[in-house]
């Protein structure tokens, strides 16, 4: 863990606001979980006497992908999580008072990303400095959702291309399989290829995901139950293809159980799922050092979220483009002053500045915001 991190003393906390702000998605996302057609982004404010710093919490509106929702990270941040953030004096300070709290990773996340936030913000440094980690652009890849038909699919992949992603993630779910990634790879035989299956397979159905065996995919995501980790060693064993798992991964220990039993040879590493930039540096090391390569996931996240993902990707261990995309896939206005653009070869420079580098613009996040409360005053 870096030093500097663990010794400086903790701004005092004077306030946290949350919000919820409504973004519409400028194009529906299926994935085999569910369809959005908005983004619910809670955002947190953590206010000091002399800074502020800006954390967003990737729960949903449903607890769909994780049990988390908005609702519960509210309820869990007010009456548990805020009142020991404030009392702690140093950011390890922080862990160790969050231990006590069984789960709500994204919750706690999002306090942890906001004051780390600040913590940058006063020490006039970019967040991926504090952090530890090295300048340099960042890789990117799209995941692309679950279409109607294959030539639906291979259409919004083409545009990828063109764009120059580094790497397509396609969406897929039983039924909505081999003949999409086989469509895919007919038109695109070279493109970095993988899917995710976001837990929709059982170990019945073996032989559909071995037929993806067949198409050279770098990765299989997530195939079986979203809280396996045995049964995925198994699967293994008998694909060619590399198993990444996503959400049966919320720790440290996860990724070490899933190491031992083979259960996948990929980490996709989504900060807000492990709870914390803190957290998701130490597995990335951790599997670095057991040649596992990670890569940094996404959760359709706002300006907020994105830039937290963008300077997480410096660390060591993050070797594989991840799903931080263009904010033009997602939103016609994002709530922060600085949209992720690719430049021309597919990579992402880092938003520039002290903290995340991108600053919340009042007069949007008024015009989306459905929900506001003081969560916490000293
Ligand atoms: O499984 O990685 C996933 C989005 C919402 C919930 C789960 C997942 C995803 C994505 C999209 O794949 C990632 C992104 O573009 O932010
Ligand atoms: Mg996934």
């Amino acid at each position: 863990m870096n030093e500097a991190l663990e010794l400086e003393p903790l701004a005092r906390i004077e306030s946290v606001e949350a919000c919820i702000v409504s973004l519409p998605l400028v194009k529906p996302f299926e994935t085999s979980f569910s369809v959005k057609t908005v983004k619910e982004a809670l955002l947190l404010r953590v206010r000091s006497a002399d800074c502020e710093g800006w954390g967003e919490c990737v729960a949903s509106s449903d607890p769909f992908y994780s049990y988390e929702t908005n609702a519960t990270a509210l309820h869990v941040l007010k009456e548990f999580l805020l009142p020991a953030a404030a009392k702690s004096g140093s950011l390890r300070d922080v862990g160790d008072r969050f231990k006590k709290v069984r789960g709500h990773n994204m919750a706690k996340a999002a306090v942890e990303n906001a004051i780390l936030d600040l913590a940058a913000r006063r020490a006039r440094k970019p967040l991926w400095k504090l952090l530890g980690g090295e300048e340099k652009r960042i890789p990117s890849g799209l995941s692309i959702g679950i279409k109607e038909t294959p030539e639906d699919l291979v259409s919004a992949v083409g545009k990828a291309v063109e764009k120059k992603y580094q790497r397509v993630k396609i969406k897929i779910k039983r039924g909505k399989d081999a003949a999409f990634v086989r469509a895919v790879r007919s038109a695109f035989p070279d493109v970095p290829l993988m899917a995710d299956a976001n837990a929709d397979y059982s170990l019945e159905d073996i032989p559909a995901l071995q037929a993806l065996d067949a198409f050279g995919l770098m990765m299989i995501e997530q195939p079986l139950s979203n809280d396996d980790i045995y049964q995925h060693s198994l699967l293994q064993k008998r694909l060619k293809t590399a198993l990444c798992l996503d959400e049966s991964i919320h720790s440290l220990d996860d990724a070490r159980a899933a190491q031992e039993l083979g259960s996948c040879r990929i980490i996709n590493i989504k900060q807000g799922r492990v709870g914390g930039l803190l957290a998701s540096k130490a597995m990335a090391a951790f599997c670095l050092e057991k040649g596992m390569p990670v890569w940094s996931g996404g959760m359709l996240e706002t300006g907020v979220g994105r830039a937290a993902n963008l300077h997480l990707q410096t660390l060591p261990g993050f070797v594989l483009p991840g799903d931080t995309s263009e904010t033009a896939n997602y939103f016609r206005s994002d709530i922060v002053d600085k949209p992720v653009v690719l430049d021309g070869d597919g990579m992402i420079r880092l938003p520039e500045g002290d903290g995340l580098g991108v600053t919340v613009v009042p007069q949007v996040l008024a015009r989306h915001k459905t929900f506001e409360e003081v969560l916490y005053r000293r």
